[in-house]
């Protein structure tokens, strides 16, 4: 980080402030202080792979510990439901005005809390703006009241009645994109597409037959495990063909986008029509959503707020400007080059070692590690880990044996440790000593002696030996440098 124009290292005033704003907290609740001084020295000490996570700026952090977050500011910029909102508005409007220009967007809205708000809000879009009825205008807050029961009754049926096509959760999509048990899954009819059985690989041919066939209103591409680069210009002649609306859900790679290593093709932006995005996972927010969208939708998505939203978080919304501002800095280019880089270099780190991995390797910011050939469950991998110093997080494999809650595989992300400054020859021993600690893993057993999904036995030592491994890496590569909290 040090080396980063966007991330200078922290001053002794900085250290100070930070104390004394533990100190203040500890006067209240000791307890969350000490959790929050313990939070920084885990992740200063551990080998952070969760391909969602990263390190914000000392800038961002404390953009979002400020009295913006006391604000309530529901409605839209120059047009509040609360009084007093002149600065959320001047916060709010360069939040967006930083994410046009940084992605090249018609229209961006910052409101959304979450990723998965992000996709409710576009979903909600999607269907005020394409699904026509004598309901419509009335179903705004406001004119809610007049809503006779046949209003509701033909709301219900329309809304009911429409369709969506997105990447099954065991081929990479998300929970948002249309699985079963979540809302998307059941507020759309939908049907998934899924990744070539052979090569894991995306076929845009299938996803064009299957929308061929179901004609879908929303058709969604975008993805939380899926190692690759996905071409929007195919989706969306796809989308175009059936009368979809194409919804490209960027959360994980948007620092990519930000940061140019996708373009043309792979740039959702110019090709969807709407986008969606987290925050904070490769483009190093804070934590939060936004939709990116067309002229076109832009005053269905502005209405996010009431249709799905409440109150948006206004200190939130500062750190996003912030972070926005940040990505739009020609560091943050030479930062996600380095991501896609270091994700090839753990690839090609695993597969000389012999391990293998879905789709064969990687060409964006994640690998998806298959980790049935050391005879373990993505469970039993993850925790093992987890001992070793290895934050990782468990993942399905496309057609997964072990399903969801088990798995057979381990999602590795090299976004957070590229912040740290990590670079090839880190990464390469990175994947050493995941196949170290792999290798060192047998399957355990229940109590009553059956073969168990969960529990396993790391051998003696290894532990130890991989976290002062990884130790050295870190400490050439210290988290927050200059931050002292003692
Ligand atoms: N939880 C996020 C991830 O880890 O990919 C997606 O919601």
């Amino acid at each position: 980080m040090a080396d980063d124009a966007a991330r200078p290292s922290i001053s002794s005033l900085t250290s100070s402030a930070y104390r004394d704003a533990l100190e203040v907290i500890a006067s209240v609740e000791p307890r969350i202080a000490e959790a929050t001084r313990q939070e920084l020295t885990d992740q200063r000490g551990s080998l952070k792979l969760i391909a969602s996570e990263n390190y914000a700026s000392p800038a961002v952090l404390l953009t979002m510990g400020t009295w913006f977050s006391d604000k309530y500011a529901e409605g839209t910029v120059g047009h509040r439901f609360y009084a007093g909102c002149q600065n959320v508005d001047t916060v709010e409007a360069l939040a967006a005005e930083h994410a046009r220009e940084l992605f090249g967007a018609e229209y961006a809205y910052a409101q959304p809390h979450s990723g998965i708000d992000a996709n409710l809000v576009a979903y909600w879009s999607i269907l005020a703006h394409r699904v026509e009825g004598p309901w419509l205008e009335k179903a705004q807050l406001r004119n809610v009241n007049e809503l006779t029961e046949a209003d509701w009754e033909a709301l219900r049926h329309e809304l009911g009645n429409q369709r969506l096509l997105g990447m099954s959760l065991d081929a990479g999509g998300h929970l948002t994109h249309g699985f079963r048990p979540n809302i998307s899954g059941k507020m759309f009819h939908q049907q998934q597409y899924g990744t070539d059985p052979e090569t894991g690989l995306l076929d845009y041919d299938v996803v064009a037959a299957k929308a061929r066939e179901f004609r879908p209103l929303v058709l969604v591409a975008g993805y939380s495990a899926y190692p690759r680069r996905i071409n929007f210009a195919k989706m969306r002649e796809i989308a175009d063909e059936v009368g979809a609306t194409l919804m490209v859900d960027m959360a994980h790679f948007a620092g990519l986008v930000a940061g140019k290593v996708f373009t043309g093709d792979e740039d959702p932006v110019p090709h969807a029509h709407l986008v969606t995005t987290t925050t904070h996972k490769s483009l190093r927010g804070p934590r939060g959503g936004m939709v990116l969208a067309t002229e076109e939708y832009a005053p269905s998505v502005d209405r996010g707020c009431p249709m799905v939203l409440g109150g948006p978080l206004s200190h939130v919304m500062a750190a996003k400007a912030v972070a926005l501002a940040e990505a739009r800095q020609p560091a943050f280019r030479t930062y996600a080059q380095q991501v896609a880089d270091n994700a090839q270099s753990l690839a090609d780190g695993f597969l000389s070692r012999g391990a293998n991995l879905v789709t064969g390797g990687t060409d964006n910011h994640l690998v998806l590690l298959d980790v049935s050939s050391f005879g373990l469950t993505g469970r039993q991998a993850e925790s093992a880990l987890l001992d070793a110093g290895v934050v990782t997080n468990r993942n399905s494999v496309p057609a997964d044996p072990n399903g969801a809650w088990y798995t057979s595989g381990i999602r590795l992300g090299t976004p957070a440790l590229t912040t740290r400054g990590f670079g090839h020859d880190e990464f390469d021993r990175v994947a050493e000593l995941i196949v170290e600690v792999l290798g060192s893993t047998e399957p355990g057993t229940t109590k009553a002696g059956a073969p168990s999904k969960a529990s396993y036995v790391l051998a003696d030592g290894i532990a130890d030996r991989v976290k002062a491994a990884s130790a050295e890496m870190l400490d050439k590569h210290p988290l927050y440098p200059g931050l002292e909290l003692t």
